[in-house]
């Protein structure tokens, strides 16, 4: 038997043209659905468009094509049984004995950044994958081809053996089909999961943006959803992690915290130095530091002004893992790409609209949604909520301040000691608030900068004097924190005793 007829419907038209010519020369009728008929007669090769051959437009955008009983009955009806021949007859539906058929591209589009749902939807192949298997299953009589590779020495079998290929050619082809649109249907499967996980997890239907390399350790798999692309681009670099993700949230928040220009190194979302200054953003960085210059290696470093290559250069000597700038002036830029693994995001307009969104957390069993620390931060009227007897200075204000907007960034317990314009050692995350303390004066201490006249700021009160009277020592003469300890009168106590001036905010930034 030689091979009659054949249906052509293809998305990859590469090598299409060549393979159907030579079938249309060895005499075989050519069907196609609409686009691939349009590109063969194009290339003046005659076919027969799908619509025309079933009497059945298609339909539905494009949805419904080549799902007609003429087409799958072509493809599946038995060639040894006169039962079948019988209905064939009686229906009108000719054999098909060759089908050349690659699909939507799935894969291909789930793998764009930001791709919508309805797009990755759109492009799950259904009359393809329908007509692959049909022509699969009747291996011993259909030729099915999925793979462009295989059209030439497909012909030249076709050539060779009067009109027909091999069966142990359609068998190959046929277990080629199983295979591809098992694969295919997996890809399916896995982002939809994926979707519904997150659907199910944040009741929303955020887009899956991108798989991250990986979460807190290489064995734990980690997505990104939504619509992070619209606030942060990575320019250069590897691909990013979660603790990217988590550190430049962090440190875009702590950047946007201040509107002189301002440099910040963090480590594990905390910031290891903040630096300020009027203009040259170099100064700012020796500023941020200066407070710990060991930390910093592997770290992040973020500023709130376009990058200049005067800073690019400074920054450029240490290993850094992340840098992040509103703005890369083209040769900061170019001197930075120069290394490989650097990570260069660009902030981009609007983030702090992002950094005002919820936080949201697991949960055993749900989530919790929590409003953003971003907008509420407490130092409004800070001349009115000085609780000691002496009133701090003006200096002693500045400095305040800056302890503040850093202390809110910094995981609890958390202590700051900062002059008006930087930070001079920073205490993260210990269990007892004290322990913070202790742990900022020792890095003070190893950077060789000096307390004295200093504002300590504690991300939430005092709850015994002892932390208090550690930062006095240390040379601190004002602090700031939010009160509201069942102690609060012993730590004011303890400040007059010292002849600090402190302010209570009444406004606690915890972080954990
Ligand atoms: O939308 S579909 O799932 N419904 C169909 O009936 C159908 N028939 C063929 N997809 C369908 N196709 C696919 O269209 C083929 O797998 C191929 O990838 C593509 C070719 O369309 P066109 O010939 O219009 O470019």
């Amino acid at each position: 038997m030689s091979i009659k007829r054949a249906l052509l419907s293809v998305s990859d038209k590469s090598g299409l043209a060549e393979f159907a010519k030579g079938l249309a020369d060895l005499g075989v009728e050519l069907l196609s659905s609409g686009g691939t008929a349009k590109f063969l007669q194009s290339n003046d090769i005659a076919v027969i468009e799908v619509s025309d051959y079933t009497g059945f437009p298609e339909c539905f955008d494009g949805r419904v094509k080549t799902l007609h009983p003429r087409i799958h009955g072509g493809l599946l009806q038995r060639r040894d049984l006169p039962e079948h021949e019988k209905q064939a007859k009686k229906h009108d539906i000719p054999p098909i004995d060759l089908v050349v058929v690659n699909l939507y591209p799935f894969e291909e589009t789930i793998a764009k950044p930001g791709v919508e749902l309805e797009e990755a939807i759109e492009n799950i192949d259904i009359g393809g994958p329908s007509m692959l298997r049909s022509a699969a299953k009747n291996y011993s009589a259909v030729t099915v081809i999925t793979d462009p590779a295989d059209y030439d020495s497909v012909l030249a079998e076709i050539k060779e053996n009067d009109g027909d290929t091999k069966l142990s050619t359609r068998e190959r082809l046929a277990w080629k089909v199983f295979q591809r649109t098992a694969d295919y249907d997996a890809a399916i499967a896995r982002y939809l999961n994926n979707e519904q996980e997150c659907a199910k997890t944040f009741n929303l239907s955020l887009p899956l943006y991108s798989e991250l390399r990986y979460g807190d350790n290489p064995h734990q798999a980690t997505s990104l959803y939504g619509n992070f692309g619209d606030y942060f681009e990575k320019l250069h670099g590897k691909d990013l992690s979660y603790t990217n993700i988590l550190d430049i949230e962090s440190a875009a928040a702590i950047a946007l915290e201040f509107r002189r220009p301002t440099v910040a190194i963090l480590k594990h979302t905390n910031p290891c130095g903040v630096g300020c200054a009027d203009e040259d953003l170099r100064e700012a960085w020796e500023k941020a530091f200066e407070t710990d210059r060991q930390a910093p290696f592997g770290g992040v470093i973020v500023t709130n002004r376009p990058m200049t290559l005067a800073l690019a250069k400074v920054i450029g000597e240490i290993f850094t893992d992340v840098i992040i700038a509103p703005e890369y002036e083209a040769d900061a830029r170019a001197h930075l790409q120069k290394k490989k693994n650097l990570r260069l995001i660009e902030m981009l307009p609007g983030v702090e609209e992002a950094l005002k969104q919820p936080t949201i957390r697991s949960a055993p069993g749900g989530i919790m949604v929590m409003d953003s620390d971003y907008k509420a931060l407490g130092l409004d009227g800070i001349e009115d909520k000085v609780v000691t007897q002496r009133p701090p200075t003006k200096d002693e204000i500045e400095a305040m301040r800056f302890a503040w907007r850093v202390v809110k960034h910094v995981k609890s317990n958390a202590i700051v000691f900062a002059s008006s314009d930087r930070t001079l050692g920073i205490g993260a995350g210990q269990m007892s608030r004290v322990d913070s303390c202790r742990i900022a004066v020792w890095k003070a201490k190893e950077a060789g900068l000096s307390l004295q006249g200093s504002a300590v700021g504690s991300d939430a009160m005092f709850p015994f004097a002892d932390g208090l009277i550690a930062a006095a020592e240390a040379g601190a003469t004002s602090a700031i924190q939010p009160g509201g300890s069942m102690r609060d009168q012993e730590v004011i106590d303890a400040a007059n005793e010292r002849k600090m001036a402190m302010v209570f905010t009444k406004v606690r930034h915890f972080k954990h």
